[in-house]
């Protein structure tokens, strides 16, 4: 799958063949100036309108209830539901026990997701563009899909830590062909905690995966959960406008943002179907009315 770089990949998104093969070598590759301003404004914008139209009390208020588990039955038929949806998911610090908001609702989200490439134009044509299709064709995918979308907040004191993980676990192919599209709309760094990866960790397989449990409606982890030395991970700090690209097993993680800036993100995976099978067993799955649809024909 990842094949050697090619000259028009270097060419067209204006990075080096050392940069290449960092990405084979390391799991991640960031890529300067790949979103123009006008675009990040785009979808800023965007997303700042689907939140002012959005009720919270349609979003948060329904995930609560008097019972912890009809409670968790709730949150977890929301989230089991969103992939050909747009939906919204709120910060546990955000939301106080009665379910009322505690910060202003452009602050309190943790992402949308899971289908703004699908049901919302903007989405639609930035994870479409040429650029990102290029990205995909020359890094050897023959037929992908795009599987998810999804924008992530990552507000000022509530954005919530993200630990380490690797994407196959949620998204699982045989064989695993995985590739994670992350585009910051703000500057990320350390004080408003981007994203940390271990460098080369991809390249050891999945230690654990998530699946659909056997009720069908929640989800469940098999496989042990490893315990990754702390000092392994490099803080991938980048401007507003880059593109990360994310191997699907490489070990990432971000920390809770305790300051004043957020950090949005939007972010979409694509997923080879050539020769490769989607696991039944991935929470997300394609429905009749919404197939994951290809990123290029
Ligand atoms: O944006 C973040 O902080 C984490 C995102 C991430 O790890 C993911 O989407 O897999």
């Amino acid at each position: 799958m990842w094949a050697a770089p090619r000259k028009r990949f270097i060419q067209i998104i204006m990075t080096t063949e050392a940069d290449f093969q960092k990405f084979v070598d390391d799991g991640y590759l960031i890529i300067k100036d790949f979103l123009s301003e006008a675009d990040i404004n785009e979808i800023e914008q965007k997303c700042y309108d689907i939140v002012q139209e959005m009720n919270p009390n349609e979003h948060t208020l329904q995930t609560f209830s008097t019972s912890e588990d009809d409670q968790n039955k709730k949150r977890n038929n929301y989230f089991m539901e969103s992939a050909d949806k747009i939906r919204f998911f709120f910060e546990k610090q955000a939301v106080n026990e009665k379910g009322d908001l505690t910060v202003d609702k452009h602050k309190a989200l943790n992402k949308i997701g899971h289908a703004l490439h699908v049901l919302d134009p903007v989405f639609k044509k930035v994870t479409h563009s040429q650029l990102i299709q290029r990205v995909a064709k020359n890094l050897g995918f023959k037929k992908p899909v795009v599987v998810q979308s999804m924008y992530i907040f990552k507000s000022p004191h509530v954005g919530g830590e993200v630990v380490p993980h690797q994407d196959s676990t949620f998204l699982y192919t045989e064989p695993m062909n995985i590739l994670g599209f992350w585009i910051p709309l703000e500057d990320c760094t350390l004080e408003n905690s981007c994203l940390h990866f271990i460098p080369g960790s991809h390249k050891n397989g999945v230690s654990r995966r998530m699946i659909k449990a056997e009720d069908g409606v929640s989800t469940t982890f098999v496989g042990p959960l490893l315990e990754f030395d702390n000092d392994k991970f490099i803080p991938a700090e980048v401007e507003k406008g880059s593109l990360v690209l994310i191997h699907g097993e490489v070990v990432h993680k971000s920390e809770h943002n305790y300051s004043e800036k957020s950090r949005h993100v939007y972010t979409f995976h694509i997923a080879e179907t050539e020769d490769t099978k989607w696991s039944k067993e991935n929470w997300l799955q394609e429905s009749n009315s919404m197939k994951f649809p290809p990123l290029y024909q």
